[in-house]
């Protein structure tokens, strides 16, 4: 038996998820490069889309679970519920995403992460925006960043809270009972991991531009949401893992 067979025998099974709303061009130019054989199951959760990217899946062997409710934070809940495995990655085809990064992420949790996040700032990593003069998504992505390590984090500094491309452990995303709507999820789940002192490590990743279709991140009202949820864990503390 070889090292690789071995160490696949002893890890803990994976799903690896793709979470879709309109990626068709997004999806024909990556799927090739999607290590699909890093995964013991892999399935899409798609918000609804029209463009053809349920059906692409469909034909390529893909089980495609449709959402009964909109945005992402319905899909991570969904994916988690669904997800056969202990180990659970995260992955949106839209072209931001390195599908390269997958094994990584997951050797992390192997390693003993309770989340692994593919981190686009900091040493070694690159964002969307690096090559323009203002960047005024990665700044907001940052000061929401510094913002909940001095107020919660007590372990190794974070330093992407909010990139979507992350694994957990399913108990401990069970631990962070995450309840908020759409783009606020991973934030709310970092927010969280912190404050219970889960295990959060990171993997520099280089965060490429969009592919094709249209982003659903209206940067307003986003950016107002992300401010309302931080204020509610401010509020809340600890109390939301009072039913543990
Ligand atoms: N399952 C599911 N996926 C979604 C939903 N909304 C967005 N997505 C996917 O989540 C990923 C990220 O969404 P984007 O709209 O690209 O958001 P963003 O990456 O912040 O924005 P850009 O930088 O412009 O790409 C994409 O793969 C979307 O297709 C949803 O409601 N359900
Ligand atoms: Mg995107």
């Amino acid at each position: 038996m070889n090292a690789l067979s071995a160490d696949n025998r002893n890890r803990a099974k994976r799903t690896l998820v793709l979470l879709t709303l309109n990626e068709i061009e997004g999806i024909r130019a990556l799927q090739d490069r999607i290590p699909y054989d890093s995964a013991d199951q892999v399935f899409v959760v798609d918000g609804g889309s029209t463009d053809g990217t349920r059906e692409f899946f469909r034909d390529h062997g893909v089980r495609v679970l449709d959402q009964k409710s909109k945005g992402r934070g319905e899909a991570f809940r969904m994916a988690v519920r669904e997800a056969a495995h202990d180990h659970i990655l995260f992955f949106s085809p839209d072209g931001n995403e390195d599908p390269a990064d997958i094994p990584g992420l997951f050797e992390l949790l192997d390693q003993g992460a309770d989340i692994a996040i593919a981190r686009r700032f900091g040493p070694g990593a690159r964002n969307e925006e690096d090559d323009q003069v203002f960047r005024w998504r990665a700044w907001t992505n940052r000061a929401f960043t510094l913002a909940a390590n001095l107020l919660w984090n007590r372990g190794r500094f974070v330093h992407d809270t909010i990139n979507g491309f992350r694994a957990f452990k399913r108990s401990s995303f069970a631990r962070l009972k995450v309840d908020g709507p759409g783009f606020v999820i991973e934030f709310q789940s970092s927010i969280r991991a912190m404050k219970l002192g889960l295990d959060i490590r990171e993997l520099p990743t280089h965060e490429g531009a969009r592919i094709g279709g249209e982003s659903t991140a209206k940067s307003l009202p986003t950016g107002l949401l992300f401010v309302r949820y931080f204020l509610r864990e401010v509020w809340l503390g600890k109390s939301f893992a009072k039913a543990e």
